[in-house]
């Protein structure tokens, strides 16, 4: 599963999950043998959607591997591939030929073959998570670097004339209860004949029932329709209390149902509105990772973290530090859970932000994030990047590409990014909120200091133009080994401390007016025995509320306590 709904009732879709075929190629002669035709005779199996890490023998795999498997269709046609995710660099090949690669982990991307055969066929895909100073991660990060087929593999058979693209955006009067909404559709022919396709779009409750466009496609060309129409009455998506549409739009042979939720996100003189009223965010961090399926996190374990978040008192998530499955996002849209989503932009120096290829790498990865979760009413925030160097000329230039490339794209959310050098940060006039990591009380400093630094930020932020920008802290906290406990409340590693560190900083953060939410570093504990960051206790980042198999910690307790006496 990848969505919680369902996306299409006339096209055929089907996953392509089980058991395919796999071998890592660590000396790299995968192409020079022909794998991609001839499947080497020593591989084994691998579950799709997996990491290979979570597997005997391949605990520590980083590089190049082979997945391989097959499928039938029953009749001649054209195909949709979607790969919902595929660590580092993906190629793909069917039937042994090269029909598409991509770069990126965290976001889909989608092959399409025109004209198939009807019968078998072998779809092959050679990944490659190597990291370097090039990649989105860099090789130096705070988590494992898993590598595989992360999320499901998804075939569809398409019709000559098949939908391709489908976006609902609206402009909402929350006073009256009024959306102006726009659909935007896309119709691509695979076909070597022209068509006049009569386009129909259904909305759930409220909307246009029914509205037709005859669209004409030009043979193997695209053609754009548009619906554009009002919505009165409409329930508004509020954070606790969902409120969800759906838009079909359907030919005679092709469909696409999207889900939106009504709603207006703003920040003004240093507040966050949702609807006109002012938020405060209670949230956490979260990887989406387990000890056990690595990145390829189970959807019903996804539900089991949002029923845990949601009873520690939360009202928001940061999706510290990558763009989330969509089962996720939608569990959040139907439980009105407020989304901060990033790409993996963390700790870049300098250096590498003024590296083209870095660049080009991060601005594709935003575009694929906003255009695949844009119409998830829980995102709130798009992040641009965390802990980077913005202290810098190039940190400047960076971010000032990143939060414009968000700006082009998508004006209906506010732009953020988590800073770690929030006294001398250069940036923070150019985004709506500002989100700051800070680890008094872990790092250095004591945990008391969180007072004297917010005032020198204001003061800082008066100077640099940002006075008017809210504030958000974005990490904070300290580790606490589940289960460590003892005599000496300031013990580090201990469960105690943590949770004294938590209730400190919690309480001096609500009492600052200027602070309009915290988001707790770390939901659950996360394995991160990277090569490059073996300094871990246990190999894991333990600054979780819960450790990695989600039992509570007495920080969880403390943390539940006082995000519930928030109300
Ligand atoms: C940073 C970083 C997190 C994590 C955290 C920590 O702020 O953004 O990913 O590494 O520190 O635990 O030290």
């Amino acid at each position: 599963m990848i969505r919680t709904f369902e996306q299409h009732q006339l096209r055929r879709t089907r996953f392509l999950d089980g058991q395919w075929d796999f071998a890592a190629d660590p000396e790299r002669i995968g192409e020079a043998e022909g794998w991609a035709a001839e499947f080497p005779a020593h591989a084994r199996k691998m579950y799709v959607p997996s990491c290979w890490n979570n597997e005997l023998g391949l605990f520590d795999y980083e590089g190049a591997a082979w997945y391989r498997t097959a499928f039938t269709l029953p009749r001649r046609g054209h195909v949709r591939l979607v790969f919902h995710a595929v660590m580092g660099k993906a190629e793909v090949y069917v039937d042994g030929r090269p029909v598409g690669s991509h770069y990126g982990s965290f976001t889909a991307f989608e092959v399409v073959l025109a004209d198939l055969e009807a019968g078998a066929h072998t779809l092959t895909v050679r990944t490659d998570n190597t990291h370097t100073p090039q990649t989105l991660p860099l090789e130096r990060v705070d988590w494992h670097h898993y590598g595989g087929i992360i999320r499901p593999v998804e075939l569809q058979e398409l019709p000559d004339v098949y939908i391709e693209r489908f976006r609902v955006k609206y402009s909402l009067d929350y006073r009256r209860r009024i959306a102006d909404v726009q659909v935007d559709c896309s119709l691509r022919s695979l076909s070597d004949r022209d068509a006049a396709v009569p386009l129909a779009l259904d909305c759930s409750d409220g909307g246009p029932a029914g509205a037709v466009n005859e669209v004409f496609v030009p043979a193997l060309g695209r053609a754009e329709a548009r619906f554009v129409f009002r919505m009165e009455e409409v329930r508004l998506w509020e954070a606790g209390r969902a409120s969800l549409y759906s838009f079909r739009v359907h030919t005679p042979e092709d469909d696409w149902t999207e889900r939106i939720g009504f709603r207006k996100i703003e920040a003004a003189n240093k507040t966050i509105l949702l609807n006109g009223r002012p938020v405060y965010f209670k949230g956490v961090n979260r990887h989406e990772e387990h000890p056990e399926w690595g990145f390829a996190f189970p959807p019903k374990l996804m539900q089991k973290d949002l029923d845990i978040i949601k009873r520690l008192g939360c009202n928001s998530v940061r999706g510290s530090h990558y763009p989330n499955s969509p089962y996720w996002l939608d569990l959040l849209d139907e439980q009105g859970i407020l989304f901060w989503s990033e790409i993996p932009v963390w700790q870049f120096s300098a250096g590498n932000m003024a590296d083209p290829v870095v660049q080009e790498r991060a601005v594709a990865m935003l575009r694929e994030m906003i255009a695949e979760h844009y119409h998830h009413p829980s995102i709130v925030f798009w992040s641009v990047n965390n802990e980077c160097q913005t202290d810098t000329g190039e940190g400047l230039a960076f971010n000032t590409l990143l939060v414009n490339e968000v700006r082009a794209l998508d004006d209906s959310r506010l732009v953020t990014f988590a800073t770690s050098r929030p006294l001398t940060d250069l940036t923070l006039a150019l985004v709506d909120v500002i989100g700051i990591n800070q680890y008094y009380g872990w790092y250095g400093g004591k945990t008391e200091e969180f007072a004297d630094f917010l005032r020198k930020f204001a003061a800082y932020a008066r100077e640099t133009g940002a006075a008017d920008k809210p504030v958000v802290i974005s990490e904070f906290g300290g580790a606490g080994i589940f289960g460590e406990s003892g005599w000496e409340e300031n013990r580090m590693y201990s469960e105690d401390y943590q949770a004294k560190l938590l209730e400190e900083a919690l309480t001096i953060f609500r009492s600052d007016p200027n602070v309009q939410g915290t988001f707790i570093w770390l939901f659950a504990d996360i394995r991160t025995d990277t090569p490059r960051f073996r300094d871990r206790a246990r190999g894991f980042n333990n600054k979780g509320l819960v450790n990695e198999y989600r039992k509570p910690k007495m920080s969880y307790r403390t943390a539940k306590r006082i995000y519930e006496s928030w109300e």
